[in-house]
């Protein structure tokens, strides 16, 4: 086995400096490599080394961008990493990614590399504009303060047309829903097109918020090339709507930070795609750094899992990205959607994938009351319609937040008895 060289990027003496980015890994080596030559390799391949020394180097730049592995445990394969920010363009999140997680990724040398977290620094963050709105601008807008907020998407997530697809909104918004938003894989397509179906779904909502007396947002899915994004989502602008979906990662973060340029209204993310890089438990980037991405570049709302419905991915998950947990990295690195950032709006986070009313209350008391519950099968899918299911989430809400039993509540509320029959808890 021919061994690479790196310049040793180890120096465990090494105190990160509040100005570095600072990433922990999980670094499962190859054969033939020893877990503290693949640490030093990490930090290498992802900013200045290469597989032999150089004759061009600069030392005194060398040594002002240069990373350090600052920490190893080699029993449960963590190192973490602190990247002097000169390394990185400010406003360029490609740009960070394709350092930490480009080259380095692909070598030999490691079986597996997990980015698990990571704490950017002030300097990154602020050449960033977060999130306009963030959750107080949303629950001021909608007008709700307390309980979380109940959102559906149109099921089928494709096969209507663009009045069906109007009509399913409406009632879910009669229903009782405040969000109304089109699946991932909606975008325009031969049966349902886009400005047609905007027009319709933005029409049935102003009629919604007339009969119900409450707000209501409609989340129209501008995922596209970005040309044709940013028309989408001038469209929807121009025709009053009132929010825009992206799939963000499908997109890419370059796309992600051109609508954030372009746009007065929030933005929800779609993870759609995540599992194929945040799955494995060796191997990817994990959501809870997708999340902070998301929230430095503004998106408003982002899905993180429901710990209970249909996706993968456990309680454990899901708070560690949404709540402050100590000791699980650095005190000072426990960030995530709801944590103090300077002065960066909160994101609200999205509980979807399986939803359904049995299991609101559990989720509530998991996630607490800034969340938004979204289900589409558990609206849909009630036995009754979409208007009954849409009542029957707004009925699992209220039973929550009075702390009732659901299923003594259920007694006097039929719509969620239904519901319960049909799902369980
Ligand atoms: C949920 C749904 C969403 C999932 C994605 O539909 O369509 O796309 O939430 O998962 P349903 P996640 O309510 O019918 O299951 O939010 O975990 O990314
Ligand atoms: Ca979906």
């Amino acid at each position: 086995m021919t061994r690479v060289h790196y310049a040793s990027f180890l120096d465990l003496k090494y105190k990160p400096k509040e100005s570095d980015l600072i990433c922990q890994f999980k670094i499962i080596p190859a054969k033939g490599y020893s877990f503290r030559e693949v640490c030093s390799i990490t930090a290498g391949e992802s900013s200045v080394g290469t597989w032999t020394d150089l004759t061009t180097v600069n030392e005194r730049m060398q040594k002002r961008i240069a990373p350090k592995v600052y920490w190893i445990d080699p029993r449960s394969h963590r190192c973490r990493i602190a990247y002097p920010v000169d390394l990185f363009e400010l406003g360029n999140v490609s740009d960070i990614m394709s350092s930490i997680g480009g080259n380095i990724y692909g070598m030999k040398c490691v079986d597996g590399l997990l980015w698990e977290d990571v704490k950017l620094p002030k300097k990154i963050i602020k050449s960033f504009d977060g999130p306009r709105f963030g959750i107080r601008g949303i629950r001021s807008y909608l007008r709700v303060f307390k309980r979380p907020l109940v959102g559906t998407i149109v099921k089928p997530k494709v096969g209507l047309n663009e009045e069906e697809h109007a009509r399913v909104a409406y009632e879910a918004w009669l229903g009782g829903c405040d969000i109304v938003k089109d699946d991932e894989n909606l975008t325009s397509q031969s049966f349902n097109n886009f400005y047609v179906r905007v027009k319709k779904t933005l029409k049935r909502l102003r009629e919604a918020e007339r009969k119900t007396g409450e707000k209501k947002v409609y989340l129209a899915n501008c995922t596209a090339p970005a040309d044709e994004m940013v028309k989408r989502i001038k469209f929807v602008e121009r025709c009053g709507g009132n929010y825009i979906m992206l799939d963000i990662l499908t997109l890419g973060w370059s796309a992600l930070q051109y609508a954030r340029k372009v746009t007065k209204l929030p933005i929800h993310a779609h993870r759609a795609g995540h599992a194929m890089f945040d799955r494995s438990p060796n191997h990817g980037m994990k959501m809870e750094v997708v999340a902070q991405f998301a929230r430095m570049v503004g998106v408003d709302t982002l899905h993180i899992g429901t710990a209970y419905g249909k996706m993968a991915g456990g309680r454990e998950e899901v708070l560690h990205i949404e709540k402050e947990i100590e000791g699980q990295f650095t005190k000072q690195t426990q960030r995530y959607l709801s944590q103090k950032w300077y002065n960066v709006k909160p994101v609200l986070g999205v509980a979807s994938g399986g939803v359904h009313p049995g299991i609101v209350p559990k989720i509530i008391s998991l996630m607490g009351n800034d969340v938004v519950i979204q289900a589409g099968g558990g609206v849909h899918g009630h036995p009754d319609g979409t208007v009954s299911g849409a009542r029957a989430m707004r009925q699992a809400v209220e039973a929550a937040m009075k702390k009732k039993n659901i299923k003594e509540f259920a007694r006097s509320h039929v719509e969620l008895k239904k519901a319960i029959e049909k799902w369980g808890l």
